[in-house]
């Protein structure tokens, strides 16, 4: 049977009374379910994450071992140059991973398999990672069900040669072994050092956000891909299941060194890759717009050059951790908009930093009023008209 979704909505809209769309979105609703903040000391917490032992995969140059641990409500995984013995070492095999007699470097690969699994909702991971020559770190996702790629992966973060950013989801073709890929690139240069020169040394936030209708994926609060679950089927179901993302994923934090990561043997070692938190919520965001915008200080002296901070914008969602991003609107305010500029922060969700755009002067009334706009994961917009003193040079 055929249903044309055209003619059916109207009658679903019309059909979904006040109260039972509200009780709808009470079950829908996005809840923390899961997470890990580091707090503790020492291993990482063994009910949640496992270590990958040895090579892997990618022709990689690390054998992985249980280089991490907590430290300071953080996860540290770290490489090292250091020559270990492959312990699957077969003399004359054609196998990348057992004809190697040693690695010369060390690292760790945590995964969440068969302790943890989440479908549908938010991940974010805030994270400092090494962005050096050889190193290859990433936060990223794998489907319960199925042969690599038919079980589908989702890369929130890659970082390789040279000096890029990636954000991708994977998924199977008509081969095994053989990946279909909606890949992202972002110089790291242009797009993040150019706005945050000290970009590379700085905490970030990845977050993926993903529902029955695309995966879309983030640094801080910058959209870097979306993939629509039709992209994301399998051609064939012959070593997954047909819809990958349509299935619970476990979660994986890895530091591999060379593969796509390049040639580490003029970095200096050990590298350290620090992970502050990574967090999920679970079910499905009630896509309510934001409810408030605040300026907690809107005051800036005459006479500061262009780019002074004012203060820290702020957006309250009633959707957890929603990824949020400002910008300065036309309309009431329109001229005094234009003295003035929204900057991201680095390594925040939730807030921007206002500044001036030009010098401004007390003279001519010293209040400014600006429309700022603040908009969610989901498009929703809320806008909300502030007021900026000029305050009188002493
Ligand atoms: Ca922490
Ligand atoms: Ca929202």
């Amino acid at each position: 049977m055929i249903i044309d979704p055209m003619s059916k909505l109207p009658l679903i809209i019309i059909g979904c009374t006040a109260a039972l769309c509200s009780v709808l979105s009470a079950q829908n609703k996005m809840r923390p379910t899961w997470s890990d903040e580091f707090q503790g000391r020492g291993a990482p917490d063994r009910n949640k994450w496992t270590f990958e032992q040895g090579f892997q995969r990618n022709q990689e140059l690390q054998w992985y071992q249980n280089n991490a641990w907590q430290e300071n409500g953080e996860l540290i995984i770290e490489a090292r140059r250091e020559p270990v013995r492959n312990t699957k070492h077969v003399a004359g095999s054609p196998h990348w991973y057992a004809n190697r007699q040693h690695a010369q470097y060390t690292s760790a690969s945590l995964r969440t398999v068969e302790k943890y699994y989440f479908q549908y909702g938010r991940m974010q991971v805030r994270a400092k990672i090494p962005c050096v020559p050889g190193a290859w770190p990433a936060i990223w996702t794998l489907g319960k069900k199925g042969e690599w790629p038919n079980n589908g992966e989702c890369d929130l973060l890659e970082y390789y040669k040279p000096d890029i950013i990636l954000a991708n989801t994977v998924k199977g073709t008509t081969k095994p072994y053989h990946a279909a890929w909606d890949t992202a690139k972002f110089p790291v240069s242009t797009q993040f050092a150019a706005v945050d020169s000290d970009w590379r040394n700085q905490y970030h936030v990845w977050t993926m956000q993903w529902d029955e209708e695309n995966i879309r994926l983030y640094v801080d609060n910058v959209l870097l891909n979306t993939s629509p679950q039709p992209w994301l089927q399998n051609a064939v179901t012959t070593w997954g299941p047909k819809h990958p993302f349509k299935q619970p994923h476990e979660i994986l934090l890895n530091l591999a060194i060379g593969g796509n990561g390049g040639d580490p043997s003029k970095t200096t070692f050990p590298i350290r890759y620090y992970i502050d938190y990574v967090r999920v919520w679970e079910g499905y965001t009630t896509n309510q717009a934001p409810t408030d915008l605040a300026l907690p200080q809107n005051q800036v002296t005459e006479g500061q050059p262009a780019g002074t901070v004012v203060g820290k914008l702020y957006a309250a969602d009633p959707d957890p951790a929603e990824v949020i991003s400002y910008s300065l609107v036309n309309g009431e305010g329109a001229t005094h908009n234009a003295a003035f500029s929204v900057s991201f922060v680095s390594g925040e969700t939730r807030a921007s930093v206002l500044k001036t755009k030009e010098v401004l002067k007390s003279e001519g009334g010293s209040t400014r009023s600006i429309r700022v706009r603040a908009t969610d994961i989901e498009g929703a917009t809320y806008e909300k008209v502030l007021t900026i003193q000029v305050k009188k040079a002493a």
